[in-house]
């Protein structure tokens, strides 16, 4: 195998010689449920995929995605040699690991020595493993000095993790999937969990099934699969979520169902939320839900009583530009009821990405760095550089631009090197076509992938062939935050190495003293030690121990096994050591339907696809369950949009449109429509549901309202698919 690093200065790291039959666990690369698998390779190539019943988290489990994983490869499709190009009118061409590298260190530096280092931007993954992402951020916030580093993160978590700081003074979840088995009520608010953490829904309908006292309430506006499992579904109006928390907070209040001593002992702000009920008009409320009363009763009779709660929340949540105060309101809910810090109950966001938790303890965002520390903190910032060994002050201390703001700086032409590592903007990103023009204006575009048709590829100056899943050896931090290794157990083609060897590579040959790494292991020991003291402690987690399984954080020493459950003491990590309530009114949505556009449009996904089909489009299996994009819309809309069942429609808003086959269902109320965003330009160039979406963005967490568009539905001519990437 190619080995990156031997043609530059250190022995080759994380590589394997060849073999016929080979065998490793590995951590699955879909959702952030982070299921281990057995996976089997011949003359590699992948041949079985299994799941060991005694290994945590899935304990024999898989969903279809995961039991598929071994068709998951498509040599064809693989990148397997740097690109190039030296001006955007010449053809990419190949070239060595050597002149790829040469060429970009060459332009980096100069632009840095010209422009500023704050026109050298990167953008990144919840998919890349916690040793790829602590080097970018040690390259370009400690070596590069610039906070210019976002990831697709800011698309996915960034609400939530402002909710649990806001709340608890620390991100990170203070649950295990372990309290499903102790818990009575489920409340699944913006998560279809069937679809996107099949194996942990599971775990819940287990649960359900087995225990006389468990309930499911679904919050959700449409009728999901998730929701058909449900005691009571609540089809909350597109972003009325705050307005209906704030109700059932009410009537919780009516039924005298405080935990009094927890509230005065724990917390701080209850106050300000009394206050806020108190004077709150419950008839707009239920407007703004589009709940009424009785069900608001319901549900508050689900959460009364001794009962554990434990809710799960994901992208109904969290992509709104309320997404910070939907979190905060759910965790008022848990405060009100002391339904934190014991076994079996507490406010438990999912990770979408398999590693979007282990990024953040790396500090992969723009405003963060290693071990929940933060740019803007002066002491932080001292601490990184000694980490380092960069001199003082060498950490900027403003954030950079986080997601959308850097895409559109890109638009306007403010950015001279984009480098995007694991991620899909060209289909991913709200308001697709900014992010596009982004592309294409910036001077110097790095696309580091393992496939080499990716939308996004098709704007690169430069492509970097990345080793991916089966092939590279490195740790991931799933949504319990269960840190597991996940091993290579196939060679990677042709030229591909592992992500953290090209970060690596990139900063010795930009003469950076700090990256003379030849394994996984030395990045992660070294990382590991950042953590040391901090919340998201993972110093005590030797590569030794994870060989033997996963390990939940904080684990301060290496004979600490770890802490599932957090805040079981009641001290919160606050200045005062309380958790805190905040009191929200229910903000509308940043757009609203009006005559022209009367529809609302929410997007998401669905169980066989993952986001823009990367990989799930290698496998027949799962392209037969989920073809072609489609849009869900309701029978009195249809009727009235006069709109016939699987025609194909136009879903117009006010920044552009997408195609998709109707789907005329009452699974979505009157008024909104359902629209996944799988199907990007190497599909067919109109169905990109995010020419459609909304880059309004929540203020404090940055997170683009993906949710809500308005929109109105024309018929469209059906479109030519012979030879659509599938
Ligand atoms: N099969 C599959 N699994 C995946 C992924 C995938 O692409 N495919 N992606 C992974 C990733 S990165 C992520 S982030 C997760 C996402 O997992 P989820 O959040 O479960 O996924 P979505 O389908 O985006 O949205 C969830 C639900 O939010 C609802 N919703 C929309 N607006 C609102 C609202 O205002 N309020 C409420 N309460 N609900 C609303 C939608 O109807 C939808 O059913 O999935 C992960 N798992
Ligand atoms: N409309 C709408 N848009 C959304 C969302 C939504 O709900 N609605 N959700 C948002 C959310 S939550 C997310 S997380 C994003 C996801 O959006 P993206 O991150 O853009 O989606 P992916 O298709 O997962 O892109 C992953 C890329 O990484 C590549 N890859 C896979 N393995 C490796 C590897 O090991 N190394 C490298 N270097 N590359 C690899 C794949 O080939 C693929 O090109 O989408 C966001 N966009
Ligand atoms: S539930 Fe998620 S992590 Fe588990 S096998 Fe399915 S996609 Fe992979
Ligand atoms: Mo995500």
């Amino acid at each position: 195998m190619t080995s990156l690093a031997s043609q530059q200065h250190a022995a080759p790291g994380d590589t394997l010689k060849r073999v016929t039959l080979k065998q490793a666990k590995a951590t699955c690369p879909y959702c952030g449920v982070g299921c281990v698998v057995d996976v089997k390779s011949r003359d590699d190539r992948f041949v079985q995929i299994t799941a060991d019943p005694a290994t945590a988290p899935n304990f024999g489990m898989l969903c279809p995605k995961g039991a598929l994983l071994f068709k998951s490869d498509n040599p064809e499709r693989r990148l397997t040699t740097p690109m190039m190009r030296e001006h955007k009118d010449a053809p990419l061409r190949e070239a060595s690991w050597k002149e790829a590298l040469t060429f970009i260190a060459g332009r980096i530096t100069a632009i840095r020595d010209k422009r500023g280092q704050d026109r050298i931007a990167f953008y990144g993954s919840g998919q890349l493993d916690t040793e790829a992402s602590y080097l970018f951020t040690k390259l370009f916030k400690g070596y590069l000095r610039t906070n210019q580093m976002d990831t697709n993160s800011r698309l996915c978590m960034s609400s939530a993790v402002a909710g649990y700081v806001k709340a608890f003074g620390s991100d990170g979840p203070p649950t295990c999937y372990a309290d499903i088995e102790s818990a009575d009520t489920f409340v699944v608010l913006g998560a279809n969990m069937t679809a996107n953490h099949p194996v942990l829904f599971n775990r819940v309908r287990r649960r359900r099934a087995t225990s006389d006292t468990s309930r499911i309430v679904v919050i959700d506006p449409r009728r999901s699969k998730t929701a058909e499992f449900a005691d009571l579904h609540l089809p909350v109006k597109p972003g009325g979520d705050v307005a209906l928390l704030l109700l059932v907070m009410r009537r919780l209040i009516e039924l005298g169902e405080l935990d009094r001593p927890f509230i005065d002992q724990h917390t701080e702000g209850y106050a300000d939320l009394s206050a806020l009920l108190e004077n709150c008009d419950p008839r707009e409320l239920h407007r703004l839900s589009g709940i009424n009363a009785d069900q608001i009763d319901a549900f508050a009779g689900m959460l009364a009583g001794d009962r554990r709660l434990l809710s799960f929340y994901c992208m109904g949540a969290n992509q709104s530009t309320s997404g910070v105060d939907k979190n905060t309101a759910i965790i008022n809910v848990h405060l009100m009821l002391g339904e934190v810090g014991k076994v079996g109950s507490g406010p438990f966001s999912l990770t979408g990405q398999p590693n979007a938790m282990g990024g953040r303890e790396v500090g992969y965002l723009c405003h963060q760095l290693p071990g929940y520390r933060k740019v803007t903190d002066a002491s932080h910032r001292a601490q990184m550089e000694e980490h380092w060994g960069i001199p003082a002050g060498s950490i900027q201390p403003t954030p950079g631009r986080s997601a959308v703001p850097m895409f559109q700086a890109a638009a306007d032409g403010e950015i001279d090197v984009l480098w995007i590592a694991c991620t899909n903007p060209a289909v991913s990103m709200p308001n697709v076509s900014i992010s596009q023009a982004g592309l294409k204006r910036t001077g110097l575009v790095i696309v580091q992938d393992c496939f080499a048709d990716t939308e996004t590829a098709h704007y690169a100056d430069v492509l970097l062939p990345a080793a991916t899943w089966g092939e590279k050896s490195g740790t991931m931090t799933n949504s319990e935050r269960l840190v597991t290794r996940s091993r290579a157990v196939k060679n990677a083609p042709g030229k591909a190495v592992p992500d953290w060897q090209i970060v690596a590579a990139v900063g010795r040959t930009m003469g950076f003293d700090g990256f003379d790494y030849t394994s996984p292991k030395q990045v992660w020991d070294e990382l590991r030690q950042t953590t040391a003291g901090t919340l998201c402690d993972l110093s005590g987690m030797t590569n030794e121990r994870l060989e033997q399984g996963g390990i939940h954080w904080p684990c301060p020493s290496e004979d600490h096994p770890g802490e599932p459950r957090r805040y079981t003491d009641q001290a919160f990590p606050t200045p005062t050591g309380r958790a805190r309530f905040h009191a929200e009114s229910p903000k509308q949505t940043d757009e609203q339907a009006d005559p022209d556009y009367p529809l609302g449009v929410t997007t998401g996904r669905v169980a066989a696809q993952w986001h823009t089909r990367a990989r799930t489009g290698n496998v027949p299996e799962l392209v037969r369950q989920a073809p072609e994009p489609f849009i869900e819309i309701n029978p009195l809309d249809a009727d009235t949009h006069q709109i016939e069942d699987g025609q194909w429609v136009y879903a117009i808003g006010k920044r552009g449109r997408a195609l998709a086959k109707a789907r005329v269902t009452d699974s979505v109320g009157v008024g909104t429509v359902f629209l996944p965003f799988h199907w990007g330009d190497s599909f067919h160039p109109e169905t990109t549901a995010n020419f459609v979406t909304n880059d309004a963005v929540d203020s404090v967490s940055l997170q683009p309202e993906l949710k809500f568009a308005a929109v109105r539905i024309e018929p469209a001519p059906a479109p030519t698919l012979e030879g659509v990437r599938s």
